[in-house]
């Protein structure tokens, strides 16, 4: 199996976790959608990473769908419950992760272009997201210590790979101040063997 993606994606993080958790093997292809010779675009029309290529030479985007891919293959550990109901309460945190990370990502956007093109308002509906999530993650840790159960899910690496995702490229942006709960579960999930063979590098 072939994982495409850039070792600087949050995305393709989770992926390679995930790969690392299930003890999967599989081949990494170096390939960064923002380069002028990337070939990204010959995999996934849209252009974006993760992307898997199975032994059967099939074709996977979309982290969530490679995660549910991953499931298929039967024989790893699972990380989403059986029941279909908790399954899809799981995969509601992961979205709500994910979706923190994409407002992430559109502010970091917005900073990098020029001083002058820039929009405040942009930013501030960003951050909004972005802090508004946060919130959300850490109420769900006040007492527990994973987000969904008592068992480390899907969500929970989706969570992880976005924050420090956030220290990477926003490292002004202090998410941990009003968040003890969720800084400390930061803090543990990073010392996984799977997140610390799999920091971010530019
Ligand atoms: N929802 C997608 C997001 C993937 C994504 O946005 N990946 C970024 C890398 S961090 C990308 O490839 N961006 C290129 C682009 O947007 O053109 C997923 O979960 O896989």
């Amino acid at each position: 199996m072939k994982l495409i993606g850039s070792l600087t994606s949050p995305y393709v993080r989770k992926i390679r976790v995930l790969l690392l958790e299930k003890g999967i093997p599989f081949q990494f292809v170096n390939d960064s959608p923002w380069e002028a010779d990337t070939r990204v675009g010959d995999f996934n029309p849209l252009g974006k990473v993760p992307v898997i290529v199975s032994e059967e030479h099939e074709i996977f985007f979309d982290s969530p769908i490679i995660a549910d891919y991953l499931d298929t293959l039967g024989v790893y550990a699972p990380q989403l419950p059986a029941d279909a109901l908790e399954a899809l309460r799981v995969r509601q945190l992961e979205a709500l992760a994910d979706g923190i990370t994409d407002a992430a990502v559109a502010w970091l956007l917005e900073t990098r272009r020029a001083a002058n093109q820039q929009d405040a308002r942009v930013i501030e509906r960003q951050r909004e997201k972005v802090e508004r999530g946060l919130d959300r993650l850490d109420a769900r840790l006040v007492q527990a210590e994973w987000l969904h159960g008592q068992a480390f899910s899907r969500a929970d690496i989706a969570t992880a790979c976005g924050l420090l995702w956030l220290d990477f490229r926003l490292p002004h942006f202090d998410w941990r101040g009003s968040r003890p709960h969720l800084a400390a579960y930061v803090a543990r999930l990073a010392e996984r063997p799977s997140f610390a063979m799999t920091p971010p590098l530019a």
